[in-house]
């Protein structure tokens, strides 16, 4: 199973089975969300130490279209699969920057640089015509800890995206694909996705009465978990095949015996490279809860003070539940600053639709 393409230009997301069934998330199985049409790029000459940096990619967007139930909001309707996990592999941003005289940790420049601008090569006509671009504070550009990478390798190929900036820990849209040039300026980037785009508002804040400028760009985001049952192999185990017929046609029968052992599985992380503390399932919409095992390697326990463990990156997690009917699942997780989801999607609402953190809830057929 593939991308399913959403929209001109090249907008895709994988299914939700094959997303959690590794770790790394294969290349043609990464989510695509892309401003403008994508840019054809000469390979080009680089010679910087390499790093590489497990880490997780996310659209803010994702599972926008479950925050469009409550009330409408524009834009490409995510489900839950605008997300992925990769090896990065390329220079980091403090070293080239340290090459440029700029030393680790600074604030300002002395000339009054604050912000690390990363301007690409596409065309969106949001900028009418001009290129994707973003910024971020210069502290965190040459914060040896922060992992901000030039990437030029997505899982060991040579990728599609040239060279990006990728910056670890924050939302998707300030990693800018095929990288063009990079500014030193002294106010955050005023390119349309940092100004009118991706930014947080608050339930009460409509296309009527909305003023952009009263929020800042949203970089970190929030813990979040997102759960899915292994329908197939449930079906399966419950019927015989005349019964999975009778499922699929819609008419749903009774499962032959009473209860039945579900394999749950999904992924859980949070911003700023905090870890994952718990993911807790319910199979009784939240009344009673059940910890799943949570992984990064297949067979290894999840530890977060593990330094082995990669801060990036997503938790993977699994766990099974008996079942004797058609039941709502619940997951949710906390990190390791014991935060914890919101239990609605209502209360968060927004007119972007961005940051769906909400318990993250999924039928299992019965
Ligand atoms: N040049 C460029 N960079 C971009 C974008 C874009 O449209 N053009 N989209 C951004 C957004 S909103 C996201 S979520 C990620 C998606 O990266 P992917 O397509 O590699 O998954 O790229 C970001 N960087
Ligand atoms: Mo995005």
């Amino acid at each position: 199973m593939g991308l399913k393409l959403l929209r001109e230009p090249c907008n895709a997301e994988p299914p939700r089975q094959p997303l959690v069934s590794s770790y790394v998330t294969p290349v043609d199985l990464f989510y695509k969300r892309n401003h403008g049409p994508v840019p054809v790029v000469d390979d080009i000459e680089r010679k910087l130490p390499k790093y590489n940096i497990v880490a997780t990619l996310q659209c803010a967007g994702n599972r926008r279209t479950a925050m469009s139930k409550t009330k409408t909001v524009k834009d490409i309707g995510w489900d839950v699969a605008a997300i992925g996990n990769a090896v990065w592999g390329g220079a980091k941003l403090v070293d080239v920057l340290e090459l440029v005289g700029i030393q680790k940790s600074t604030i300002m420049t002395p000339s009054g640089g604050k912000q690390v601008e990363f301007v690409s090569i596409d065309v969106c006509k949001e900028e009418h015509g001009g290129p994707y671009k973003a910024s971020i504070p210069l502290y965190h550009a040459t914060n040896p800890e922060a992992d901000v990478l030039l990437a030029y390798e997505m899982n060991g190929e040579r990728s599609g995206i040239s060279t990006a900036s990728f910056v670890a820990g924050v939302i998707g849209a300030r990693s800018v694909k095929w990288l063009d040039s990079i500014k030193l300026i002294a106010e955050e980037c005023k390119g349309f996705f940092m100004q009118r785009d991706y930014k947080m508002f608050p339930p009460s804040v409509n296309w009527d009465n909305i003023n952009w400028s009263t929020r800042r760009p949203q970089m970190d985001f929030p813990v979040q978990a997102r759960g899915f049952s292994s329908n197939i192999s449930f079906l399966c185990a419950i019927c015989s095949l005349e019964d999975v017929n009778v499922i699929n046609s819609g008419k749903v029968r009774q499962p032959a015996f009473a209860s039945h052992n579900v394999k749950v599985s999904g992924y859980a992380v949070s911003g700023d490279g905090r870890g994952i503390e718990r993911i807790d399932i319910s199979a009784d919409g939240g009344k009673t809860w059940i910890e799943a095992s949570r992984y990064q390697m297949a067979g290894t326990p999840y530890d977060a003070d593990d330094i082995d463990s990669d801060k990036w990156a997503w938790v993977l997690f699994e766990t099974h539940i008996d079942v004797s009917q058609s039941t709502e699942i619940v997951a949710k997780a906390v990190d390791s600053a014991g935060n914890v989801q919101p239990e609605n999607v209502e209360v968060i609402w927004n007119l972007r639709g961005i940051l769906n953190t909400s318990w993250h809830r999924f039928r299992i057929l019965g």
